[in-house]
């Protein structure tokens, strides 16, 4: 099938996307000579470097040429994904340098092709990293959190039909386990995904505080569920790249974002290494 359609088969209601994910799977196969994939990471804002630290890249693809994926839109992105052999061990991670967002207007399917094509690869959990706003002012930008719990304010999901499944334990506390032992300092907060691409405002902001929220971003919570109903184990990572808007005293800059990311760079290529060995 030609990338076309296979894109507009993702994108048809009558298609199951695992099809489309089945044949991007079997790409990713073929092109990095990687049979199987043991576990994935989606790397968002500020994570780009990030992955460097995990070991030998033994192929890089452009994710366009993959079947159901999209050029990255965002600035910063990396539009690469790479089949990495984890330092140490015999074990492969599929790392994928860019996602779709929601705030792209191209449809929820798009948005976790990525991690139903992990699972499809093989891979049995999932890192999904991101960068957001913090509520919290003591988490300066550049802070690496573990997301604990969501709260999914896109008033979408990306399951079809009667899919009842349980999210008691979305954020595998095994994984965030794993993390702790790596870094024990890590904090945990609860993840309010927005559609964007706005920034929320300050009452916006005020709004997801009282509902429980301590970071706020655009993207995780859906793919989050999608990976979870794929059967994967799912660990986030937010990067807070900014105090969200009305706690910080300064507008939201993308620049920030990107400036945060690179200061960080250090620290949270060593966690996600180090965590990515012992999944
Ligand atoms: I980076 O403050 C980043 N992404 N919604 N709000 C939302 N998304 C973000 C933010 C933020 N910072």
């Amino acid at each position: 099938m030609s990338h076309d359609a296979d894109a507009a088969a993702l994108d048809d209601p009558t298609t199951d996307p695992r099809e489309v994910a089945a044949r991007a799977a079997a790409v990713i196969a073929e092109r990095t000579g990687v049979a199987r994939h043991d576990i994935a990471l989606v790397l968002g804002s500020g994570w780009g470097e990030a992955a460097d630290q995990l070991g030998e890249t033994v192929a890089a693809i452009p994710s366009h040429e993959i079947p159901g994926f999209a050029a990255p839109a965002v600035a910063g992105h990396v539009a690469t994904t790479r089949s990495v052999r984890l330092a140490g061990t015999d074990r492969y991670a599929l790392v994928l340098g860019s996602r779709t967002h929601l705030y792209e207007g191209k449809g929820v399917r798009r948005v976790v092709h990525g991690v139903r094509t992990a699972a499809a690869a093989g891979a049995r959990a999932v890192v999904l990293t991101n960068g957001c706003g913090g509520l919290n002012t003591a988490w300066t930008p550049g802070t690496p959190v573990l997301v604990r719990d969501h709260l999914n304010l896109t008033a979408t999901s990306p399951l079809e039909g009667a899919t009842f499944v349980d999210l008691t334990d979305l954020y595998a506390q095994r994984l965030r386990d794993v993390a702790h032992e790596v870094d024990a300092a890590l904090p945990e907060g609860v993840y309010a995904q927005f559609r964007g691409p706005h920034y929320e405002t300050p009452a916006e902001v005020t709004m997801a505080g009282r509902m429980g929220a301590d970071l706020v971003g655009m993207s995780t919570t859906l793919e989050a569920i999608a990976a979870r109903h794929a059967g994967l184990e799912v660990l986030a990572i937010s990067l807070v790249t900014n105090l969200a808007a009305g706690i910080s005293p300064v507008p939201l800059s993308h620049a920030e974002v990107i400036e945060a990311g690179q200061a960080a760079a250090p620290r949270i290529s060593r966690l996600l290494a180090e965590i990515a060995r012992r999944i």
